[in-house]
């Protein structure tokens, strides 16, 4: 036993710096990626829930469904470059996520788009884990100091983070992923928003959470992305940047709505809110080194024909940004969705888009 116990650990040594070169050079990999989209003017496009459901439809026996339905696919005939997902209910070790998608499809579909050459981004919308509300549970502003070290939650939201960590590193050390927790953070919205924590409670619960994944657990393999809402100023923006060793990837959320605006007030309004962001998130990505993208966008129910040529395009195109993600098609609200579907007539232009030299589609 006696000899057997150190070259044990030499084993268990050896195989855990092979897991951490593995995700070095992963991570290495994709971040690379995400700025050489940028260097060479091209945005890659991206979608969220693409592959495990779309516009009135949801993989059921995902076990034996090779996930190659897609509703970019079937708008446009290619895949999305970037699919998004949503950790939402992984907190309490649910089988679903908070729009019904099973942790186990999700977990394939991550690994399939990735083995198709794609790059994969989460999200999540954690429950309220003082009130035990959702996410949008705005009702107390002491949320964020009560899971913080010392605060009365912090060991239950410890597990939370354990259970999100668990997910993400069952992908293998050779997936990274982009990971954007506690987005929309300069709003009041959710429970971690601006006027619900303070800067300094923001950040720390920021960097809490990397330092959880890395330093508790290793995992080495996720681009952090930073992503507030993109109607911010830029002070706002910084204010509650976690900082330089804390985020890989700088992001802005900015959407459209129409309101009462005609479709032309309607974009003109969505072209300035991003140009007012990106022009910052530029400036700040070029003097930090960091990568950018526009993390989430869209216009519900596509009721502008030529939205993506003739609002979102020209609003991205002279910005470096590696990708944009567009929201989900929802498969059980037939109005909530953001990108055309097979039986969509609006298609055409989303077509045109994905068409574009500049636009990256697999
Ligand atoms: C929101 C909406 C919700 C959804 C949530 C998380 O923007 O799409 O219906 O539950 O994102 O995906």
């Amino acid at each position: 036993m006696k000899r057997i116990l150190p070259l044990l650990l030499l084993v268990l040594t050896a195989c855990n710096n092979g897991d951490n070169k593995t995700m070095d050079a992963a991570k290495h990999s994709l971040l690379d990626r995400l700025m050489t989209y940028a260097e060479n003017g091209r945005i890659a496009y991206g979608h969220q829930d693409d592959l495990a459901y779309g516009h009135s439809w949801l993989v059921t026996d995902w076990q034996n469904d090779p996930l190659e339905r897609s509703d970019v696919k079937d708008a446009c005939g290619h895949y999305p470059a970037v699919v998004g997902f949503d950790l939402g209910g992984i907190e309490l070790g649910n089988e679903a996520n908070l729009d019904g998608v099973p942790f186990g499809l999700m977990r394939k579909a991550a690994l399939t788009h990735l083995e198709r050459g794609g790059i994969v981004t989460f999200s999540w919308h954690p429950r309220n884990p003082l009130t035990g509300g959702d996410a949008w549970d705005i009702s107390s502003d002491q949320v964020v100091r009560s899971i913080l070290p010392g605060g009365e939650k912090h060991a239950e939201f410890t597990l939370w983070l354990k259970r999100a960590a668990d997910f993400i590193q069952s992908l293998g050390p050779g997936a990274a992923v982009i990971f954007r927790p506690w987005h929309e953070n300069i709003g009041s919205w959710f429970w971690w928003g601006g006027g619900l924590c303070s800067a300094s409670e923001y950040q720390n619960l920021y960097r809490t959470t990397r330092s959880y994944f890395e330093k508790e657990r290793g995992i080495r393999n996720i681009v952090w992305c930073y992503s507030p809402n993109g109607n911010c100023t830029p002070r706002e923006y910084s204010e509650r940047y976690p900082g330089d060793q804390f985020v890989d990837l700088l992001g802005i959320d900015t959407y459209e709505y129409i309101g009462d605006s005609s479709l032309q007030d309607a974009r003109l309004r969505f072209r300035q809110e991003l140009k007012g962001a990106l022009d910052f998130v530029t400036i700040m990505g070029s003097e930090h080194h960091k990568a950018i993208c526009l993390s989430e966008t869209g216009l519900e129910g596509l009721v502008d024909p030529v939205w993506w040529t003739e609002a979102l395009y020209p609003a991205i195109k002279d910005y470096p940004i590696s990708y944009v993600l567009t929201w989900r098609n929802a498969h059980d609200k037939p109005g909530h969705f953001y990108a055309p579907w097979a039986g969509f007539d609006g298609a055409a232009d989303f077509k045109a888009f994905t068409e574009l030299e500049q636009i990256a589609v697999l």
